[in-house]
C-alpha cells in the first residue's frame, strides 16, 4: 500500500499525543513520521487534526472520576443489597441510570416519613456563589436532614445503600427527607457542585465532589411529582419503595444527569436522597 494512503489508527493519534505531552515539538513528530514513510501532506493533517481534537476534549471535559454503582453485569433482576432483595426496573447507560424496585419496604418508608415530619423546614438549596445555603424559587419542598446513621433505621438503610452501590456508607451525606404538597416541584438541575461558581472549592473540601444520587420515593403522590430526565427524554414514577440511581463521573453537562421533581399535582410526594461523594464526607 502507497504510504499516502495510510490511515491513521488510534494507535498513531495517541503516540502523536504522547509525543506531544512529552515535550516534543511538532517539527520532531513530523520528522518521525516522515521517516517512517508518512507523506508530508498526510503526516501534517493527521498532526493537526489529532492535537486539535486532544486539546479540545481537554479543554472542554474534565478527567472522569470513579463513581458508585451496583453489579449489573449479566443483566440482573434482583440485586443483594444485604438484608433485602432490591429489583433492577430499568437501566440506561447515558445518563448512567437505574431504576430499582423493592428497596425499602412500606413500613421503612412509613417510619422515615413519621420520623422526618416533625423536622421539616422549608428546603434549601446549596448558595454557589459563597458554599452557604439559601432558599430557593426552584425548590418549593420542605426538608430535613438525618445526620449520617441518625438512628437504627437510618443506619440499617445506609448499609443497604453502601452495599447495593459499592460505595462507603462514609462517602454518603446524610439521608436527606423533602415532602412536596401540590403545586410543589423541583426544576431541573444537576446535582454536582458547578466547577465555575466561586464557592465551589469551599464546598469540595467536605468529601470532594457528588458522584451519585439515590432518590428514594417514600409517599406516592396522586398526580405528577415524577422525577424527570429532561436530556433521556425519560421520567421515573414516584411509587413508594422505588427509587432512582444515577451517576456522574465528572462534573460536567456531558453526563447527561439534567433531573427535576415534576410539580405534585395532587396528594403529597416524600422522598428520602442520598447524595454520594467522592471521599469521606464529614
Ligand atoms: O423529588 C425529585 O424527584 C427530585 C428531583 C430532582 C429530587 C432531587 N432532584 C434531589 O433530591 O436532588
Ligand atoms: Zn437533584
Amino acid at each position: 500500500m502507497p504510504q499516502t494512503a495510510q490511515t491513521a489508527t488510534p494507535a498513531l493519534r495517541q503516540w502523536i499525543i504522547d509525543q506531544a505531552e512529552a515535550g516534543f515539538a511538532p517539527d520532531a513528530v513530523l520528522a518521525s513520521m516522515r521517516a517512517s514513510g508518512w507523506s508530508e501532506d498526510v503526516a501534517i493533517a493527521t498532526l493537526e487534526s489529532t492535537l486539535t481534537t486532544h486539546l479540545q476534549t481537554r479543554q472542554t471535559l474534565p478527567a472522569a472520576v470513579p463513581v458508585p454503582g451496583p453489579a449489573l453485569h449479566g443483566d440482573p433482576l434482583w440485586l443483594d443489597a444485604g438484608d433485602r432483595q432490591v429489583q433492577v426496573l430499568s437501566v440506561l447507560r447515558n445518563p448512567q441510570l437505574v431504576v430499582f424496585g423493592n428497596l425499602l419496604s412500606g413500613d421503612e418508608c412509613d417510619a422515615l416519613v413519621a420520623l422526618a415530619a416533625p423536622r421539616l423546614s422549608r428546603s434549601l438549596t446549596v448558595e454557589t456563589q459563597s458554599g452557604g445555603e439559601e432558599v430557593h424559587v426552584d425548590r418549593t419542598s420542605d426538608g430535613m436532614f438525618f445526620t449520617r446513621g441518625d438512628n437504627p433505621l437510618v443506619q440499617r438503610i445506609e448499609a443497604r445503600i453502601a452495599r447495593l452501590l459499592h460505595w462507603p456508607a462514609q462517602n454518603g451525606e446524610g439521608l436527606q427527607v423533602l415532602r412536596y404538597q401540590p403545586g410543589a416541584q423541583y426544576k431541573p438541575h444537576y446535582d454536582y457542585f458547578d466547577p465555575a461558581e466561586p464557592g465551589t472549592p469551599t464546598i469540595l473540601k467536605r468529601g470532594g465532589q457528588r458522584v451519585g444520587t439515590l432518590i428514594m420515593y417514600l409517599k406516592s403522590p396522586e398526580q405528577g411529582g415524577a422525577t424527570t430526565f429532561p436530556d433521556a427524554h425519560l421520567q421515573v414514577a414516584p411509587q413508594r419503595g422505588n427509587a432512582v440511581f444515577f451517576s456522574y463521573d465528572r462534573a460536567h453537562p456531558s453526563t447527561r444527569t439534567l433531573h427535576g421533581g415534576a410539580p405534585v399535582l395532587a396528594g403529597e410526594k416524600w422522598i428520602a436522597t442520598k447524595w454520594l461523594r467522592e471521599r469521606e464526607f464529614n
